[in-house]
């Protein structure tokens, strides 16, 4: 079966969204609240209205460098992500006080796996999402948040500990009839160009948490609070909805990855995609910073 999820958000977006003005520059055709869900059963969501083969791993390589605390540009490449630059620029680090190629203590990184406490040593959410849901798979309360939010604070005169501010990550995991679920709600999503690597980066997650629990995976659900499509960006929206819907690919941990044994361990080259045939990628889709 094909799957259109990804792109009846798009066209929805497209032909409901208000045109707003944004913090980034351009406008965005803005929509509340867009949901999809994924049973892994029929296939892995990777998009394939536009082709991603060329860096479908990276997001998963950004996912686990955050999981082991990732907060600077080296170590992200450490992970084959290579995309933060412009946000860890001169210009944006040294406004906040911060080394260039430093996204800040409240950037993902910090924020997963060193969460400020009052007793001061900071507090590794996903290791103990996974003690937890091993020790008490029943209950509802297994949840993860990238925001601190005191040091989200924006305005004149106020420096916020980032150079951005934590669009996904709000995660949510659930055992149901012995079977896993994983819920992310993104609070802001570049639809067009952010999303299809943020619905790799968590579905991937699933897989991880399947593995190293041992409770079979069953859905995927992605919610997308503020989702949008810049005006620059609508032109490549249009050629993807042009397409016809085509069937998700398959992606799974391979023999190393299998092999892990602790949520730090686990990096994008575990995963490997296949029956992977989408319609061609689009060259350069305009990107906010
Ligand atoms: N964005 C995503 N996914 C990501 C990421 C960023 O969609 O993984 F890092 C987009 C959403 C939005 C912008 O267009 O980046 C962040 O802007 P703001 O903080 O103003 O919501």
């Amino acid at each position: 079966e094909p799957d259109s999820q990804y792109r009846t958000i798009l066209s929805a977006v497209l032909e409901h969204g208000a045109p707003v003005p944004t913090r980034q520059g351009p406008r965005a055709l803005t929509l509340m609240q867009q949901t999809m869900q994924f049973d892994l059963a029929n296939g892995f969501p990777v998009i394939t209205d536009r082709s991603v083969a060329r860096f479908w791993r990276k997001p998963i390589g950004e996912l686990c460098a955050f999981i082991n605390g990732a907060t600077t540009l080296d170590e992200l490449a450490e992970f084959g992500c290579d995309w933060w630059d412009p946000w860890a620029s001169e210009a944006k680090t040294s406004r906040r006080g911060l080394p260039p190629g430093d996204l800040g203590p409240g950037s993902y990184g910090g924020a997963f796996a060193s969460f400020p406490t009052s007793e001061g040593k900071g507090f590794d959410q996903f290791k103990h999402l996974v003690e937890q849901l091993i020790e008490l798979p029943g209950d509802r309360t297994h949840f993860v948040s990238p925001w601190i939010p005191q040091y989200q604070i924006r305005g004149e005169g106020k420096v916020p500990q980032t150079t951005i501010s934590p669009c996904h990550g709000w995660v949510h995991v659930r055992v149901i009839d012995g079977r896993l679920h994983l819920h992310m709600f993104q609070r802001s999503g570049d639809v067009p160009v952010g999303v299809p690597s943020n619905m790799i980066q968590y579905a991937a997650l699933l897989l991880m948490l399947e593995h190293l629990s041992g409770i079979p995976a069953a859905r995927y659900y992605h919610t997308i609070s503020d989702a949008h499509i810049y005006e620059d960006q609508v032109d490549s929206v249009k050629l993807m909805l042009d397409r016809e819907p085509r069937r998700l690919p398959t992606v799974t941990l391979n023999e190393q990855g299998l092999g892990v044994t602790d949520i730090h361990g686990f990096r994008g080259e575990h995963f490997d995609l296949s029956d992977y045939d989408p319609h061609p990628a689009i060259g350069s889709i305009p990107v906010a910073t």
